[in-house]
C-alpha cells in the first residue's frame, strides 16, 4: 500500500518517551481555567459512561476516549468487559514569569511538566474583572509567549552542563566516540539558546539527532495543543477578538500545531443540565461541547492510537504508539502473544461495519492474514494467533 497523506516516514524515531502510558499536562498562567477544564474532563467522562474511571490522584485522572467505533462494537457484541482507551490527564498549577529561576511554584511545577509528554496550553481569552489576572489584562498572545519563553529557559538551564560535560571528554578528553553526540548538543543548543526556539519547532531532526534528543526529553520538545478558554457568549459565536492573533502566532511558531476554542463556563453548565436541558441548549445556541475534539487530539498528540479486540467476553481497545508492528502490538495483549506471534487476522473497523459480520467481511475478501512486519493501524480489529510457549519438559 502507498504511504498515505501526511504519514510520516516509517523509518523516522519519534520524539518523546518510549511507551504508551503516556500522560499530557495541562499548563498555563494561573487563574486562566486550568482546573475548571480539568474538572469537566473527568467528570463529565465520569458520569457519562460507567467505565472504570480512576482519579490517579487529585491531580491526576484517566479519562476515556470517546470513539464511536468502539461504541458500535459494543453495541454490536454486547461483551461482558468493555475497556476502551484512556487518556492520563494531569492538571498542573498556574505558572507565573521567573518559574524557571524558582518563582511561583518554579521548580516543582516544571519538574510536573517534565512528567507529562504533551501539553494542554490553556490560555484565557474571557475579560471577567471580578477574575484576577496576573499579568493585569487579557492579553493571550503575550501570555502565550510568557509561557513558551519560561519553558525554554529551563531547557537553557539543562542543555549547558551536558554541552560542558561532553566538551570535557569529547573534545578536550580522549573519548572522541562522544563526538558526534557533541555536535548534536551543540546544534541543540544553536536552535534553542541562540534562536530562542522550541525543540519541536525544527521539523528535520534527523534520527541521530531524535536519540540524543529523548536522552533528554527537553520541555519544548513535548507537543502542544492551545486551547482557548472563552466566555460563554465568545464560545456559542464562535468570535473573539484573540482568536486569530493566536492563530496567527501559531501558525507562524509553532506550525501544525491545533488552536481550539473552548469555554470552562460552558462546559461546566453542562454539567449541571440534565441531557433534555442540555439537548435544548444545544440547539436554541447551534453550539457543541469541544471536550471529545479535545481528548482525542492530546490522544493523538501522544502519538498514540489503538486497535480493538472484539467479542462477546470483551470489547477493548489497545493503547499502542503510532507505527507499531503486528508482534509488539500482540505483546500488548499478552507476552506470550509476542513471542509465539504467528499472525495478526485483520479487519478494518469499516469494512466489519459495511459487511455487517465477520463472515462478510470473509466473503469480501477483506479478511487480511498478516505477519509479524504488518504496522499496525488505528482502528483495526485483530485477533491474533499465536503458538504457546513450550513448557520445558520435567525429566
Ligand atoms: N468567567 C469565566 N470564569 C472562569 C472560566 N473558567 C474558569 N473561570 C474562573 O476562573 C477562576 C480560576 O479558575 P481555575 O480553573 O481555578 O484556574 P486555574 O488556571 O486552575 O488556576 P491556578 O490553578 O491557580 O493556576 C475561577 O474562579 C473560575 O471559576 C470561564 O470560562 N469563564
Ligand atoms: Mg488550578
Amino acid at each position: 500500500m502507498p504511504p498515505k497523506k501526511g504519514e510520516e516516514p516509517k523509518s523516522l524515531p519519534l520524539i518523546g518517551r518510549f511507551g504508551t502510558c503516556l500522560k499530557i499536562g495541562i499548563v498555563g498562567l494561573p487563574n486562566v481555567g486550568k482546573s475548571t477544564f480539568f474538572n469537566v474532563l473527568t467528570k463529565s467522562q465520569a458520569s457519562a459512561e460507567n467505565f472504570p474511571f480512576c482519579t490517579i490522584d487529585p491531580n491526576e485522572s484517566r479519562v476515556p476516549v470517546p470513539d464511536e467505533r468502539f461504541d458500535y462494537l459494543c453495541e454490536y457484541h454486547k461483551p461482558a468487559s468493555k475497556v476502551p482507551a484512556f487518556l492520563n490527564v494531569v492538571d498542573i498549577a498556574g505558572l507565573v514569569k521567573g518559574a524557571h529561576a524558582g518563582q511561583g511554584l518554579g521548580n516543582a511545577f516544571l519538574s510536573h511538566i517534565s512528567a507529562c509528554d504533551a501539553i494542554f496550553h490553556m490560555t484565557r481569552s474571557f475579560e471577567d474583572e471580578d477574575i484576577i489576572h496576573v499579568e493585569g489584562s487579557v492579553d493571550p498572545v503575550r501570555d502565550i509567549e510568557i509561557i513558551h519563553e519560561e519553558l525554554r529557559l529551563k531547557d537553557e538551564e539543562f542543555i549547558m552542563p551536558i554541552i560542558d560535560k561532553l566538551e570535557k571528554v569529547a573534545v578536550r578528553g580522549s573519548d572522541k566516540k562522544l563526538k558526534p553526540e557533541y555536535d548534536i548538543m551543540c546544534k541543540i543548543k544553536n536552535w534553542v539558546i541562540d534562536e530562542k526556539k522550541h525543540v519541536r519547532f525544527c521539523r528535520d531532526w534527523n534520527e541521530k539527532e531524535i536519540d540524543v534528543l529523548n536522552k533528554h526529553l527537553f520541555l519544548t520538545s513535548k507537543p502542544m495543543i492551545y486551547l482557548v478558554n472563552l466566555s460563554e457568549k465568545d464560545y456559542i459565536r464562535k468570535k473573539n477578538k484573540w482568536l486569530a492573533k493566536i492563530k496567527e502566532w501559531v501558525d507562524k511558531h509553532d506550525p501544525g500545531a491545533l488552536v481550539i476554542p473552548f469555554s470552562g463556563g460552558v462546559e461546566l453548565k453542562f454539567q449541571d443540565m440534565s441531557d433534555e436541558e442540555k439537548q435544548k441548549y444545544l440547539e436554541e445556541n447551534k453550539t457543541q461541547s469541544v471536550l471529545t475534539k479535545i481528548i482525542k487530539s492530546g490522544y493523538a498528540a501522544l502519538l498514540l492510537e489503538y486497535f480493538f479486540t472484539a467479542g462477546t467476553d470483551e470489547v477493548r481497545a489497545w493503547t499502542i504508539r503510532k507505527g507499531t508492528k503486528a508482534p509488539q502490538a500482540a505483546g500488548k495483549i499478552h507476552t506470550d502473544f509476542e513471542k509465539g506471534f504467528i499472525m495478526a487476522e485483520v479487519m478494518k473497523f469499516e469494512d466489519f461495519k459495511e459487511g455487517g459480520t465477520e463472515s462478510a467481511v470473509k466473503a469480501a475478501g477483506k479478511y487480511r492474514q498478516l505477519g509479524r512486519n504488518y504496522v499496525v493501524e488505528d482502528g483495526d480489529i485483530i485477533f491474533f494467533k499465536f503458538n504457546t510457549p513450550q513448557q520445558p519438559k520435567k525429566k
